[in-house]
């Protein structure tokens, strides 16, 4: 029997590497949105990164009738009160520039608007946050963490986003300096995913995914 069909429904691609890597060992198989060009833009409206991951998979769920694993995540900084946060991707952005910021914009604004801040006062975390929808309405959600500090110059060229100004102090090193096999150890994704995994397999052993609209 062919496995059954998930959807990730997310945008970015450093985001479906992660995922796809970390999902690997579970009887499924992996779609993302490039195999639906058709889907249109889902708006991100939402105050938490659970209410924006709840809307992302329902939506997607909704229009491709399969199950959808969507991940909403970002970067909270202490001496920011937790800014950018749900505002991540978009931090940079520039309402008179015809184009979304780029990873080094949104990083480049940050290490500037902490500029003068202190070693010690540099403290940040990543959050994650990961919702599965089924087309028969059920709905399950986990959530990851990751702390660190902010760095006062970029290094590497793994990962995605802000992992080149992502400290972490027990590998001194950057979140783009230690490579995926490392992060999909200790990332905020990692951890949430880590709970969705047990989701998945229970609902895969009771056969959920293998309804007629799945
Ligand atoms: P989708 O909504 O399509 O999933 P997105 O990139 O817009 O893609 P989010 O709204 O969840 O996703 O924003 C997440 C942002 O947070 C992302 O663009 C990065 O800037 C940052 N981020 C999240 N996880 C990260 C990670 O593992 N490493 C570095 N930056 C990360």
């Amino acid at each position: 029997m062919a496995a059954p069909a998930v959807v990730i429904a997310t945008r970015n691609p450093g985001k479906v590497r992660e995922l796809a890597e970390l999902l690997a060992d579970l009887p499924l198989r992996l779609l993302s949105l490039a195999d639906f060009p058709e889907l249109p833009e889902i708006p991100e409206e939402g105050e938490t990164f659970l209410a924006n991951a709840v809307a992302k998979a329902r939506q997607v769920a909704a229009l491709t009738r399969l199950p959808a694993l969507a991940d909403d995540s970002g970067l909270e900084v202490a001496a920011l009160g937790g800014r950018p946060g749900v505002h991540s991707a978009r931090y940079a952005a520039d309402r008179t520039a015809p184009l979304p910021p780029t990873d080094e914009d949104n990083w480049r604004k940050l290490l500037q608007e902490l500029t003068g801040v202190p070693e010690g006062a540099r403290q940040a975390r990543f959050v994650c946050v990961i919702a599965l929808a089924l087309p028969d309405g059920r709905l399950f959600t986990a959530r990851g963490e990751c702390s660190g500090t902010i760095a006062s110059e970029p290094r590497g060229h793994h990962g995605f986003g802000y992992d080149p100004v992502f400290w972490l102090p027990e590998y001194g090193a950057t979140m783009a300096e230690v490579g995926l096999e490392v992060k999909n150890r200790l990332s905020h994704r990692a951890r949430a995913l880590a709970e969705m995994k047990e989701v998945l397999r229970r609902l895969v052993a009771e056969g959920a995914f293998s309804g007629p609209s799945a």
